[in-house]
């Protein structure tokens, strides 16, 4: 063979002759945003989080899903992650850095539940819309599309982080759309990880300031973007995370009864006193039933 190896990424041309460590992504995988997650799942017996914001910041919180790995999560056919299950991903690389060993036991958790026999499907959320095909190796798990159908016996779920219906908030959308861009992607992950580290700190801090200008109301999902995607799905049966408001909401869509049932975030790293909060739905033929952890 004398042809170049594929070179998806194009990364080739700009250091010819060598090795590029500094991408996060192996050579011949695809970009995070061209992967493509599953439309639909069917579900036996599946436990559903999201917004857990795991980071060294919050090791009570990590030692919580750990704990959740080996003993809820361990006892059921399927385990699912509707997004942010990371604080911030700046790319797959993170399971090789010196500098970050949450990562590393994340994924060792996620890997002994699928060596185990539970399947582990993840969805990408907004602080971790970066997760690739190295870490889904790493992991086992599978990738949802956002939003897609879950067949739970009878019935049919539509499973979404939430981010996409916050439309209120104009300026996160547009923030939304050039980071779900390819050429984004590319251009971030083939920096060095010190750049992208610094990079998603301003990000962060950022979006931290905004968050306190804004109204309340707008980090929410808009009801019509709720109404609208149900309709296209054909269904009266939605589960999402994101907005950190856990509920169950129901309502009339179209004359027909319809339910959305709201993600808890997780954080076990309040201060002495206050009370932490964390928990999961449990889906099963029979139905939707929420759990709250204890620490
Ligand atoms: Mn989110």
């Amino acid at each position: 063979m004398t042809g170049a190896p594929a070179d998806p990424l194009g990364t080739a041309a700009a250091t010819p002759g060598q090795a590029d460590h500094s991408g996060s992504l192996l050579a011949g995988d695809p970009l995070p945003i061209e992967l493509a997650g599953l439309a639909t799942v069917t579900l036996r017996d599946a436990l559903v989080i999201s917004d857990l914001h795991l980071s060294a910041g919050a090791p009570a919180t990590l030692a919580r899903f750990l704990r959740f790995c080996a003993e809820e999560a361990a006892a059921h056919a399927e385990l699912l992650i509707l997004g942010d299950l990371f604080e911030y991903w700046v790319g797959d690389d993170t399971l090789n850095a010196d500098d970050d060993e949450v990562s590393r036991q994340v994924a060792a958790a996620l890997r002994r539940l699928s060596d185990g026999g539970v399947q582990v499907y993840v969805m990408h959320g907004n602080r971790d819309l970066l997760l690739g095909a190295g870490f889904l190796r790493a992991t086992g798990a599978r990738l949802l599309a956002d939003p897609c159908v879950a067949t739970l016996g009878a019935r049919q779920v539509l499973l979404s982080h939430g981010d996409a219906w916050c439309t209120r908030d104009v300026e996160y959308m547009r923030f939304r759309t050039t980071v779900r861009q390819a050429a984004t992607q590319r251009q971030f992950l083939a920096g060095p990880r010190a750049a992208r580290l610094a990079f998603m700190g301003a990000a962060r801090a950022q979006s931290e300031a905004g968050k306190q200008a804004k109204a309340i109301d707008i980090m929410d999902v808009t009801p019509a973007e709720v109404d609208r995607a149900l309709r296209a799905a054909g269904l009266t049966l939605l589960i999402h995370g994101h907005t950190h408001r856990p509920a169950v909401h129901r309502f009339a869509l179209d004359g027909a009864p319809a339910e959305r049932w709201v993600l808890p975030n997780w954080d076990f790293d309040t201060a002495a006193g206050a009370p932490v909060r964390g928990g999961y739905l449990a889906a099963t033929s029979d139905g939707l039933r929420r759990v709250e952890l204890a620490p």
